[in-house]
């Protein structure tokens, strides 16, 4: 097929809200190609989909953090073309059950969902590499799916402890075939934001297999 000589480039600042899923089963066909975004609750994932879009109402920020519990769906310019927000890891006011039923969503949309090009794992340059993520990052090696991470909220550091932060992420992640980019970042500051399309934009129009 030349279908990607037709292909208009991807470009981030059209993208739109489609719908919520709670479930698997809610979620749109699995058609096309998407790139989901995952975090712990209040690392800052939704404002750096705000800063990648330019659209400051996209996908809601919040000061309490895990208010958003659904995996949203946002189409860009080209057809079948997805980011995904998925639930945050790690809210501390639900109820253990509730954690669990929506862990185990999360866990069936990573392991199901076959138009999935990559994961971007957004955390707090300050407090990196949690527990949470660092299964995320085992779970894309096992799966070989190409991952991105956004060191976010940089403009909180100096930017030389910064520098050090992202050194001592990239030693720790030096093993893993599956990191693909590692991004100092920064939604307010909007540090980052044009490698992170770049990445995006690659993953995106990459042929599927
Ligand atoms: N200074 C600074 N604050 C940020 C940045 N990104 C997010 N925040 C703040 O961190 C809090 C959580 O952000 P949010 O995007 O809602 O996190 P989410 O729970 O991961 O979606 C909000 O108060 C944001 O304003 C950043 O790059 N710099
Ligand atoms: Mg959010």
């Amino acid at each position: 097929m030349d279908s990607d000589l037709t292909q208009k480039s991807i470009s981030f600042n059209s993208a739109r809200f489609l719908i919520s899923a709670s479930r698997l089963d809610e979620c749109l066909p699995d058609h096309g190609a998407e790139v989901a975004f995952a975090g712990r609750s209040n690392a800052g994932k939704s404002s750096a989909l705000n800063a990648i879009t330019a659209n400051g109402k996209l996908a809601r920020t919040s000061k309490t953090p895990g208010r958003t519990r659904l995996i949203n769906f946002f189409s860009l310019n080209r057809e079948n073309a997805r980011l995904v927000d998925l639930p945050g890891y790690g809210y501390a006011k639900v109820s253990r059950d509730m954690k669990d039923d929506w862990q185990q969503h999360l866990g069936h949309y990573l392991n199901d969902r076959r138009c999935l090009r990559g994961l971007v794992l957004v955390m707090d340059i300050r407090h990196p590499l949690t527990e949470f993520d660092q299964m995320m990052v085992e779970w894309c090696e096992h799966n070989q799916l190409p991952l991105m991470i956004l060191a976010t909220k940089a403009d909180k550091l100096k930017f030389g402890q910064a520098k050090t932060s992202m050194l001592e992420i990239a030693k720790k992640l030096k093993d893993y075939q599956c990191v693909e980019h590692l991004i100092m970042f920064s939604s307010t500051a909007k540090r980052g934001v044009d490698d992170c399309r770049q990445a995006l934009a690659n993953w995106l129009d990459a042929p599927e297999n």
